[in-house]
């Protein structure tokens, strides 16, 4: 049984969340969080190392101990540890957590304080005003929390790209390796490449539905079936992710695939144009008069309403049918078009990797350059660079880049943007970049006006480059701050700065509706990972899914370019 990385990460981190809210030793705590982090960064498949007998202890926070609870998670399923918090901590009181602005020591002191262990508790308690007396809480957070408690009602759990990715990916493996099955797709959100999805929809060919229904509903990963039928099943993972399957025959594969991959508005309008010329579309088939007519082929569906193909992060019924009808829909960019990474942090900030593994882990990529952008000074907890720091990793650029003739180091920095849009850096020091990307990382509580103005100021400096995740939103954690985006977006393009669409799963900032208004307004793009090791490298991808659904194209993105191009792209 493969346990993922990531649901490792995700079991250590509900431990130090159980403690936290048990009020437990604050090492112990920060020792399972510290532990968290190491797994979900580490390069390889934790449970790999396990089977290859490799010892685990010895990694950045982790030690015998840990080792062997990561042995026991991979190999049991499950960690005997938490099976005895969780025994003695009311589920209810876990679940407080998920309320945005409630974290596990808040949690704690609320329990502490007035015995409050339910939704139901806490919601009385903040109608009541008594949460305002506890210190730390204000009549704002009270507010905070009823408004919170009936968003949280409404809303239905999403995962992040990223993570329906690894789930689905060793789910396809799984399903491919029974020879009866011929090709697994993922349909849905994941194919449109949304940032979140609500479930995975796959695909299955096979001549015989029971056959592969039924290995699929072997699988071990499987939590509860929700439902099972001859051709179709419902089931939820154990990491809490539901999955439809569909098995269809060869022949109506295309039909299929056109109508799982949504959305579902595009596939009513695409239904509709077919009923308008006297066929009927549906996931079988393309049919006339009963009599199919096609359905094998995505490309069929499209031809059959007089369409040429259109790409899945297109298909949202947002215009895309229009501007294929009139030829003019955009060429989408793609992975082999970006050129280098212009957002790369080393174990100068706050990094895992150094800059010689950086540079190397881009060149294995094919990039031809790679920008070192450490933090600054300010952010100080993640170990940003003053002046001093900086001037030396230049020396230390300058010396590499001896040892690497087909990759350019470009010197760079990630230069906070202090709360009065004054930069972090002298621009004596700016002008000795080749680029500079600016970014907001405190004080995100300004009303909108004020952040907007900070971010115009910052940019009113002629040596930034490039905006960074503009509207600081962290999915799943943290709305984007009060700003007028399309200000921000406006006064990057008086200013000829570029802004950054970061491709870090969680935040994937600027997203996409400002994507497309920046392409719209004559702004230029450029994405980026944020990497903070030589794997993070790799979510390039799910920045460029969110390009393609923003309709952007090679020419709209500046680090599609070679560099002395974008190299005057950027020169103001
Ligand atoms: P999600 O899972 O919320 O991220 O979004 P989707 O788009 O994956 O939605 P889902 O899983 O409910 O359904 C998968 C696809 O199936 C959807 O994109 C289009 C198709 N579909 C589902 N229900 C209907 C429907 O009532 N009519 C039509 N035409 N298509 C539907
Ligand atoms: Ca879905
Ligand atoms: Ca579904």
């Amino acid at each position: 049984m493969a346990e993922h990385n990531a649901s490792i990460a995700e079991t250590f981190r509900h431990v130090a969340d159980l403690l936290e809210i048990e009020g437990a030793n604050p090492f112990r705590i920060r020792a399972y969080r510290r532990a968290a982090q190491t797994v979900e960064d580490l390069p390889q498949s934790a449970a790999k190392m396990v089977a290859d007998g490799k010892t685990l202890a010895g990694l950045p926070g982790i030690g015998k101990d840990l080792a062997g609870k990561i042995t026991e998670i991979v190999n049991t399923g499950r960690l005997g540890a938490l099976a005895e918090i969780e025994a003695r901590t009311p589920t209810t009181l876990a679940a407080l957590t998920a309320v945005p602005g409630l974290g596990p020591k808040r949690v704690h002191r609320l329990h502490e304080a007035f015995g409050i262990k339910t939704l139901k508790d806490l919601e009385r308690a903040a109608r009541k005003h008594k949460i305002r007396e506890l210190r730390g809480f204000t009549a704002k957070t009270e507010e905070k929390i009823l408004a919170e408690i009936e968003r949280s009602q409404a809303r239905e759990q999403r995962f992040k790209i990223a993570t329906a990715e690894d789930f689905a990916q060793t789910l396809c493996t799984y399903l491919q390796a029974d020879p009866r099955i011929g090709r697994v797709v993922v349909a849905g959100s994941y194919r449109r490449r949304k940032e979140t999805v609500g479930d995975l929809d796959i695909l299955v060919t096979c001549a015989k539905g029971q056959a592969a229904v039924n290995h699929f509903l072997a699988y071990d990963e499987i939590a509860k079936i929700v439902a099972k039928g001859s051709t179709r099943a419902t089931v939820i993972l154990r990491s809490g992710i539901q999955v439809d399957l569909r098995v269809v025959p060869a022949k109506s594969y295309g039909a299929a695939l056109h109508y799982f991959t949504g959305s579902k508005s595009h596939n009513i309008a695409i239904r509709k144009i077919g009923q308008a010329r006297g066929l009927k579309i549906n996931e079988y088939g393309i049919f006339r008069d009963g009599t199919r007519i096609g359905g094998r082929t995505e490309e069929e569906i499209f031809a059959a309403v007089g369409l040429p193909y259109i790409e899945p992060e297109l298909r949202e019924d947002r215009g895309e049918i229009q501007a294929a009808f009139d030829g003019q829909l955009p060429k989408l960019i793609s992975l082999e078009d970006i050129r280098g990474d212009l957002h790369v942090h080393t174990k100068a900030s706050d990094g895992k990797s150094s800059l010689r593994e950086m540079v190397e882990a881009a060149r294995a990529r094919g990039y031809e350059y790679v920008a070192i952008t450490d933090h600054t000074k300010h952010a100080t907890v993640a170990r940003g660079l003053d002046e001093k720091r900086l001037a030396k990793q230049l020396d230390e650029i300058g010396k590499l880049s001896e040892d690497f003739d087909d990759i350019r180091i470009l010197k760079s920095s990630e230069v906070d943007i202090l709360a009065d849009g004054k930069l972090d850096l002298s621009d004596s020091m700016l002008k000795r970049l080749d680029v500079v990307v600016a970014a907001v990382h405190y004080k995100f509580e300004l009303d909108a006006q004020k952040q907007t103005e900070r971010m115009l100021r910052a940019m009113d400096n002629k040596y930034v480059s490039i905006l960074a995740h503009p509207s600081g939103r962290l999915l799943g954690e943290r709305e984007a701050y009060p700003v007028d985006l399309e200000r921000v977006i406006e006064g990057a393009r008086d200013r000829g700065v570029a802004l950054e669409l970061n491709s870090h799963p969680a935040r994937l900032d600027l997203d996409e509706v400002h994507c497309k208004l920046a392409k719209e307004l004559g702004v230029k793009l450029v994405i980026s990972t944020d990497a903070h090791s030589t794997f993070g490298l790799d979510t390039m991808r799910f920045g460029i899914g969110q390009a393609r659904r923003a309709w952007l194209e090679r020419k709209d993105v500046l680090n599609t370019r070679p560099w002395a191009r974008l190299k005057k792209a950027i020169a103001r």
